[in-house]
């Protein structure tokens, strides 16, 4: 056995080679359990949404090529509203265009409020409350807004994968708008009134619609979406996922007991109609509906598709 003397001697002749012993980290490595950077939090529409009218005012149309305000995830950084997930809420004005453009990365939008458009590859969508719309990757696309007042959404991309694989990029279309024509249903499009109709048709107080594309698959080849009716005065059971969420609130009034991963104190993030929040793997969740009148519904976004396609889908059971 070496003396520790010499054992720290040893140690020190390692990184001018550029080696690390494994065996000091391997625990943080390979923890025993999902250890997600992202914690649980809450934006409240009403608090944000004054930041957003004020960029409407302030930033002008040729400033922003996208008039964003990014949910950051306070354990991180930019892009980052949870490990795997990007939001943003973005806001259009009456009369503006936001450029045509593509790029890898791909894009959900859930309309919050206001009447705007997004025209996906010569395809000219309405954007309507509670729509999910979907950019896929590599698709022109610009947004537009023909109404008197400005529309908001709710973006969801998968930037944060990207700064692990720098492969996403993009590229300008060269004038305003990529040549559209009107169209009103879309493989891209997914009107509310279709996913509160698949929700209220499921009977029992915790239905759950998973929204599909053509061919029977997730959104994206990264991204899921998912949408949530919970009964009155009632509460979903407690779930552990290994998925992490972005969930907009629709309609309702209630709360969400989040427990991260590493465990401590049970967040209670209370919600309420347009507000957003992520819950990162592995924490346990329950949804509550504290009207005894309403219905609540919420929609999550999540990165299952990524964990499935590259074989990380676990649960510990
Ligand atoms: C993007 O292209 C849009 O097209 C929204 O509306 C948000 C965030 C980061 C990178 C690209 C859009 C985005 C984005």
């Amino acid at each position: 056995m070496a003396t520790d003397a010499e054992t720290g001697e040893y140690l020190k002749t390692l990184p001018p080679k550029h080696l690390e012993p494994l065996w000091s980290q391997m625990s943080l490595l390979v923890p025993a359990l999902p250890k997600p950077v992202a914690e649980p939090h809450m934006w409240e529409y009403s608090e944000v949404f004054p930041s957003l009218a004020k960029a409407g005012e302030i930033v002008p149309e040729d400033k922003a090529e996208r008039r964003v305000l990014m949910l950051v995830n306070p354990s991180m950084k930019a892009p980052c509203t949870t490990d795997t997930i990007y939001a943003g809420l973005q806001l259009v004005n009456p009369g503006e265009t936001a450029p045509a453009h593509r790029h890898v990365a791909s894009a959900f939008r859930f309309i919050i409020d206001g009447e705007g458009f997004t025209a996906v590859e010569g395809q000219k969508l309405p954007l309507r409350r509670g729509d999910v719309v979907v950019t896929p990757a590599w698709r022109w696309h610009d947004h537009g807004n023909e109404s008197e007042r400005p529309v908001v959404w709710l973006d969801v991309l998968d930037l944060p994968l990207f700064t692990y694989a720098r492969v996403n990029f993009a590229e300008g279309y060269g004038e305003k708008r990529y040549p559209s024509q009107p169209v009103e249903a879309s493989e891209w499009r997914h009107p509310w009134s279709d996913t509160q109709k698949a929700l209220d048709a499921q009977t029992g107080d915790h239905a759950v619609y998973h929204y599909r594309d053509v061919a029977g698959e997730p959104l994206a080849r990264t991204l899921g979406a998912q949408a949530e009716r919970i009964g009155p005065g009632t509460a979903t059971t407690a779930t552990q996922d290994i998925r992490s969420f972005v969930y907009h609130c629709y309609a309702g009034q209630g709360f969400s007991m989040v427990e991260a991963a590493s465990g401590g104190e049970t967040l209670r993030l209370e919600w309420t109609s347009r507000d957003t929040f992520a819950v990162p793997a592995w924490s346990k969740v329950v949804h509550v509906n504290s009207s005894e009148t309403e219905q609540a519904y919420l929609v999550g976004m999540h990165d299952g598709p990524f964990l499935d396609a590259l074989g990380l889908r676990q649960s510990k059971t």
